[in-house]
């Protein structure tokens, strides 16, 4: 199975068998979005599974990302390409302040990407202040965080209670998601919405802009 053996591929964080593995299921007329799902991401969760067992390490987990990022750079243009721009919808996302993680962030982008969303995104390491400067240029219907950190969570709030004083608060919905945030969390700090992944982000934002 070529998604299993892409996966491991992820896992041992061969960059050429990755590129190859990836071509070659493209060759085939696999959809893009499914070699990602099946594939890379699938990849990455066994990375993340193996770290949290203590049997990877930081090198070992960059190694992995590496490899990932080299696949997801094959089939990004092709996922962009593939959308509809048919929403007239805009969405900002970005990391928080204090938060260096983004291969989550850029999935979350990338699938919204290929529903038609307008993203812009902020990169990493996002405070408050640059988030609400971002929603008064852009006017986004939905602002989009993503917190890896326990450590960061707190900005989740903080960047919500300066959207309120700077009165923009009711102009944009807001999306939250990342591994430690939770849908009791997310409602606790007066976000709209939370999202479990990538996946599951565009439902919410569909949703979200209905609303
Ligand atoms: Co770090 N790291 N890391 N790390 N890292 C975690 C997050 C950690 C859980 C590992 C652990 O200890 N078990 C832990 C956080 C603990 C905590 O606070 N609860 C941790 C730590 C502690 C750290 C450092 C502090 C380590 C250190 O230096 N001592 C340090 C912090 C640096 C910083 O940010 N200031 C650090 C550094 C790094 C690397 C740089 C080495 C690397 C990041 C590389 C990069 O992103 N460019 C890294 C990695 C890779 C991980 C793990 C192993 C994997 C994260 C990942 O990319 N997963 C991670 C362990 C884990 O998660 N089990 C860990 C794959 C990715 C597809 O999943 O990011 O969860 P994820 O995104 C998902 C969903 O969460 C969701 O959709 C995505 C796709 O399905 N989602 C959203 C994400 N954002 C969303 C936003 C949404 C909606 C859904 O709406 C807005």
């Amino acid at each position: 199975m070529d998604f299993q053996k892409l996966a491991e591929a992820v896992v041992e964080g061969n960059v050429k068998k990755v590129k190859g593995l990836t071509e070659k299921l493209l060759s085939e007329g696999i959809r893009p979005d499914i070699i990602l799902n099946e594939g890379l991401l699938k990849g990455m969760q066994k990375v993340s599974d193996r770290y949290k067992e203590k049997d990877f390490y930081i090198p070992e987990v960059l190694l992995s990302s590496r490899a990932m990022q080299a696949g997801f750079h094959i089939i990004k243009p092709l996922i962009e390409d593939n959308s509809t721009s048919a929403l007239p919808h805009k969405v900002v996302i970005g990391t928080v302040a204090g938060d260096l993680h983004d291969i989550g962030k850029n999935l979350v982008s990338l699938m919204l990407k290929s529903r038609g969303f307008h993203v812009i995104d902020l990169g990493i390491d996002v405070p408050p202040e640059d988030f609400v400067e971002a929603v008064k240029k852009h006017q986004p219907d939905i602002l989009a965080m993503s917190s890896l950190l326990t450590t960061t969570l707190a900005i989740i709030p903080e960047t919500i209670r300066l959207l309120k004083k700077e009165k923009y608060r009711d102009k944009v919905k807001i999306m939250v998601g990342g591994a430690p945030v939770t849908k009791d969390y997310a409602r606790a700090v007066g976000s709209d919405g939370y999202a479990h992944d990538a996946i599951n982000a565009v439902v919410v934002a569909l949703d979200l802009v209905k609303s």
